[in-house]
């Protein structure tokens, strides 16, 4: 897309110089970046010479965490003796725990939607890989199994500022996290 665009300004360039010398030719701004001469003054989202990028986020906020559709048995056997997994949010990031549910879903069913609003919104990295787990709990002194778990950056410097990271696990579980952003 950038090449593409490099390879049509070039030509218009050389066109707009070879017509008139003595115009200095304006920058082309993107974004609704303003052209100040020879720089681009963007928004507050944007940077790079034209306005063409996306600006890194400081911080990523992970405002609601909502999951359904988690593997209903562990291979062929069930996850709990009495049948189905206490589940909880797990988010770890550079061996550091984000998020380690306190509570868990007692029994929980992999066809309904189970939505987790932390006290306060979870501070991620943009660039860094994040894990996100599921994880069947089986006693405080037993660090339980993963029920699912998914290994991803969070933040995709070609979509920008999305509402929603909306995913679904290795094994399949659909989990969709509401955000937020810190420019
Ligand atoms: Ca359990």
């Amino acid at each position: 897309m950038k090449k593409l665009f490099i390879a049509v300004l070039i030509p218009l360039f050389i066109y707009a110089c070879s017509e008139d010398d003595t115009y200095s030719n304006p920058i082309a701004c993107e974004n609704n970046g303003i052209s100040k001469g020879t720089s681009c003054e963007c928004p507050a989202e944007y940077t790079g010479v034209h306005c063409e990028f996306f600006k890194r986020p400081r911080a990523i906020f992970i405002d609601t965490i909502a999951f359904k559709g988690f593997p209903e048995f562990n291979g062929s056997s069930q996850w709990d003796p009495d049948g189905r997994p206490d589940i909880y949010f797990y988010i770890t990031s550079q061996s550091k725990h984000i998020l380690s549910h306190a509570q868990y879903e007692n029994d929980a069913d992999p066809l309904q939607w189970y939505v987790y609003v932390p006290d306060e919104p979870l501070r991620v990295s943009s660039s860094s890989d994040i894990l996100f787990a599921l994880i069947d709990f089986d006693g405080p002194t037993d660090p339980g199994e993963y029920v699912d778990r998914y290994v991803s950056k969070i933040w995709d410097p070609t979509v920008g500022y999305p509402e929603k990271f909306d995913k679904h696990m290795d094994a399949g579980t659909h989990f969709i996290l509401s955000l937020s952003y810190e420019l």
